[in-house]
């Protein structure tokens, strides 16, 4: 993969995505090669024009020379493929390009699991000499709002019929976007909407002297693309400034949710074995003769139950 191998960055990506024993080897080895390049989040509701603009911001990249990495998350499949299908046709122009690399990823597995996943092929994506990586999620439920964690500049993509700007609110975009593009400018009411967006963002306190800008684009024309594109330079010029605390927040971050993650997961794989640490109170709790939170409780009053749990757990796979 290194030394640019399409086929070796396909298999990676897999392994990351099945959650082998091995990903942990495999991060160790990439992390000195991931440089950290800019990793931009579209988010937004079903058709409002995702996978256009991301087509179209392709585009653009490319023009710059940049080589482009695209990774299409739908936390409802637990199979690439379905509803990404459609969204891989709308890229399509790009299929035969080697500096464009497209690839979906669905929910396998447990809980925080594909948010996981999302941030270790960004950075194989990075090591393997990607320039900048865009994250498409399809809807606006929490899962994907954590995906969005591992991006680094925020887009949320609204159209007029999104009308209401206050079910924007509710569904918590305002917190999470850095950028706003009110997408199909060609309808009725995209005036409105930029306006009334951009009172709401006066309301809310500039972070540190960005403020969240609020672009117009007509993305099955190719219009407007240039200034998203503009404004996303800016945020990440913006952000260059206080680059360092922020990567030293993000490897913290990583660190955490790496043992957590590995923990979790591990636990999960040994809880259930019949000659495990916790079999009998896994039983008792089963037949209902012992309340779930009692059970826990005595577990964790336990702590040399609870490090056999944990050193079962990890035991070198069988
Ligand atoms: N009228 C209009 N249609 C658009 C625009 N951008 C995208 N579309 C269409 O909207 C539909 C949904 O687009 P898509 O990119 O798949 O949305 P996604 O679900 O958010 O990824 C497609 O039929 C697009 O051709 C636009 O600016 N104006
Ligand atoms: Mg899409």
């Amino acid at each position: 993969m290194l030394s640019g191998s399409r086929y070796a960055l396909a298999r990676l990506i897999s392994t990351v995505e099945n959650r082998s024993t091995d990903i942990l080897q495999l991060m160790e080895r990439i992390y000195g090669h991931v440089r950290g390049i800019p990793t931009l989040g579209i988010t937004g509701p079903p058709g409002a024009g995702k996978s256009t603009f991301v087509d179209r911001l392709i585009a653009r990249y490319r023009q710059e020379g940049k080589r482009v990495a695209v990774i299409a998350v739908d936390p409802s499949s637990p199979f690439s493929g379905g509803a990404i299908l459609g969204d891989r046709i709308r890229m399509q122009s790009h299929a035969l390009d080697a500096g464009v690399f497209i690839r979906s990823l669905g929910s396998r597995g447990h809980f925080g699991g594909l948010t996981m996943s999302t941030s270790e092929v960004v950075k194989l994506f990075d090591a393997a000499g990607f320039d900048v990586v865009l994250i498409e999620t399809v809807g606006v439920g929490q899962t994907e709002f954590s995906v969005m964690e591992v991006a680094d500049t925020v887009i949320v993509i609204l159209v007029p019929e999104s009308g209401d700007t206050i079910q924007t609110m509710k569904a918590g975009l305002l917190e999470v976007a850095d950028l706003f593009v009110v997408n199909k400018a060609d309808r009725e009411g995209a005036d409105k909407i930029q306006a009334e967006l951009r009172n709401m963002l006066h309301l809310k306190p500039a972070t540190d002297g960005w403020q969240i800008p609020v672009v117009l684009t007509v993305a099955s024309r190719g219009q407007g693309i240039d200034e998203a594109f503009d404004q996303i330079q800016a945020h990440q010029a913006w952000l260059a400034a206080s680059a360092e605390t922020r990567r030293a927040e993000i490897r913290r971050r990583d660190f955490q949710a790496i043992v957590l993650e590995e923990v979790g997961s591990r636990i999960l794989r040994v809880i259930d074995l019949p000659e495990g640490p916790v079999a009998e109170l896994q039983t008792r709790v089963r037949d209902g003769g012992l309340n779930p939170y009692s059970a826990a409780l005595s577990l964790f009053r336990e702590p040399a139950r609870l490090s056999q749990l944990v050193s079962a757990a990890f035991l070198e796979p069988s």
